[in-house]
């Protein structure tokens, strides 16, 4: 079995951007730059039939470019956040790209949760406690204002995921053009 998802692949450039802005708040378990992603869809464990099915229905998604706009910084779980995220701007596009992924990937047999789709980039795993929390909610508001350089996106990617000694090392599996 293979623990797949799909994300947009961002750029380095990107990736950099958002390295300092895990700096500026007090963060421990970063996530590693080169792990750094938009997830469209998480897939879970999958065979390899389904694996290929799913790759068979992503390469046939037509849809354009998507032009990324990251701006201020989140958490996910409430009151006690278990995870700390960069913003992303919501959009049509966006918005229509994770639709077609989910869609194709549900088709090719993979279970996807149908939790709405709150794009993000997320920065840290841990769960900020006590004065690391109120730390970051202030550091959190002083950078609401946080903005990366817009960037266009020419591609998604199905990733496989492997967990276990240290971080998780996410490998692409195989990338399909935003041209359409
Ligand atoms: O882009 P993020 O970091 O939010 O959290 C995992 C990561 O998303 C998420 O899939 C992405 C690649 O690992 N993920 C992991 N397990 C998950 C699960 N059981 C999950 N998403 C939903 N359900």
């Amino acid at each position: 079995m293979i623990r797949a998802f799909i994300a947009l692949p961002l750029p380095g450039e990107t990736r950099e951007a958002l390295a300092m802005l895990q700096h500026m708040l007090p963060l421990s378990r970063r996530v590693p730059p080169e792990n750094m992603h938009l997830t469209l869809a998480f897939l879970g464990d999958l065979d390899d039939e389904t694996l290929e099915a799913v790759h068979d229905g992503l390469q046939a998604i037509a849809a354009p470019p998507i032009e990324l706009k990251l701006a201020g910084v989140g958490t996910f779980g409430g009151d006690k956040p278990r995870s700390v995220h960069a913003q992303v701007a919501p959009g049509p596009e966006l918005d229509a790209l994770q639709a077609k992924v989910a869609r194709a990937a549900r088709s090719g047999g993979a279970q996807v949760a149908s939790r709405s789709f709150v794009p993000h980039v997320t920065l840290s795993r841990e769960r900020p406690r006590g004065p690391d929390l109120m730390r970051l909610e202030q550091g959190g508001a002083a950078l609401s204002g946080w903005r990366a350089p817009p960037v266009r996106v020419e591609e998604f990617c199905l990733y496989r995921s492997d967990l276990g000694g240290g971080p998780a090392r996410y490998t692409p599996l195989a990338c399909y053009p935003l041209t359409g």
